[in-house]
């Protein structure tokens, strides 16, 4: 082992939909996190991992801090806060405004109680018009909370990612390489799976049902000539959510499942032969027992 080389934790953390999973998927330059304009979309700490000759970045994306207003909600907020205390750099992310609401504020707290050096990504910067005003959010956040750097970037546009990851390295203690270099994730393929359907209605689907939605995977088989073979069940909470995933003829449910399955099998370089179900489970959100088996145990935290 090179002795110059660097490792550890770093986690991406922020409001729901400030891009935390677009930014993660670019830093790594793979898709892993499922990411669409919903709020609340991801809903557990997903790990990836970056190597390069400098070291190896283990990023934990977590889902938005917010007022969580079911069991499902305290969960998710619990999952990104817990990941403060085990990482050796934390990447707060941000929207491109001077706006500093009670959300902020909660995280600014949260962050005067640890270390670790944090710093401040403004994304989104490509929907800044005038390039000046970057200069007026960077002074705000310096009111609230002391950074080890400010980066505005934009996630989507690539701008300024390789930045975010030399000030990583940057911060990043010496240590050993983890994972071998060809390792992007240790999220298993059937989570994967699942989480590119529920991405799949997230995105198709109108704003209320999104969150009320789990996927689970029965089954995930693979034939002798590589074709894998995926039965999985959409959750929702009401029979009239039902209706509008199934949609007219089974239509909504096909655009769906066409979509995920095209998806899937891309990722795992294979065909894939996908069978969706939908079901009912009223208020799974507040209830401990559905939670766990949908993948959402705070045992698990
Ligand atoms: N214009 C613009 N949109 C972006 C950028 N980064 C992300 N987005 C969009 O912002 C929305 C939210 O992105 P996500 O990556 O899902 O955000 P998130 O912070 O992971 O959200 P949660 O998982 O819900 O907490 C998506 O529609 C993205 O395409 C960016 O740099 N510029
Ligand atoms: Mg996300």
């Amino acid at each position: 082992m090179e002795q110059n080389f660097k490792s550890g934790f770093v986690t991406l953390i922020g409001r729901p939909n400030v891009g935390k999973s677009t930014l993660m998927n670019h830093l790594i330059g793979q898709k892993i996190a499922i990411t669409s304009d919903k709020p609340q979309t991801t809903r557990n700490r997903i790990q990836t991992v970056y190597t390069d000759e400098r070291g190896q970045i283990i990023f934990l994306d977590t889902p938005g801090i917010h007022k969580a207003k079911n069991k499902l909600g305290e969960y998710m907020v619990s999952v990104a806060e817990h990941t403060l205390k085990e990482v050796d750099v934390i990447l707060w992310l941000v929207e491109p405004t001077t706006f500093i609401g009670a959300g902020e504020r909660h995280i600014a707290e949260q962050l005067k109680k640890v270390k670790t050096p944090v710093i401040l990504v403004i994304n989104k910067i490509d929907t800044v018009k005038n390039k000046e005003d970057i200069l007026t959010f960077i002074a705000a956040y310096k009111d609230i909370c002391s950074f080890s750097e400010i980066i505005p970037v934009s996630a989507l546009k690539e701008i300024n990612v390789e930045d975010v990851k030399d000030s990583i390295f940057k911060y990043l203690p010496y240590g050993p390489q983890f994972y071998d270099e060809d390792t992007v994730t240790d999220q298993p393929m059937r989570q994967i799976a699942a989480e590119l359907i529920r991405e799949k209605a997230l995105r198709m689907l109108d704003d209320e049902i999104p969150h009320g939605i789990a996927v689970t995977i029965e089954r995930m088989t693979e034939r002798k000539n590589g074709m894998i073979d995926i039965e999985a069940t959409i959750v929702c909470e009401r029979d009239s959510h039902k209706g509008i995933i199934i949609g007219k003829g089974g239509s909504m449910l096909k655009k769906i499942g066409t979509s995920a399955r095209m998806e899937i099998g891309n990722l795992m370089d294979t065909q894939v032969n996908l069978k969706l179900w939908v079901k009912v489970r009223k208020e799974w959100r507040d209830s401990d027992l559905y939670m766990k088996n949908y993948g959402y145990n705070p045992k698990d935290i």
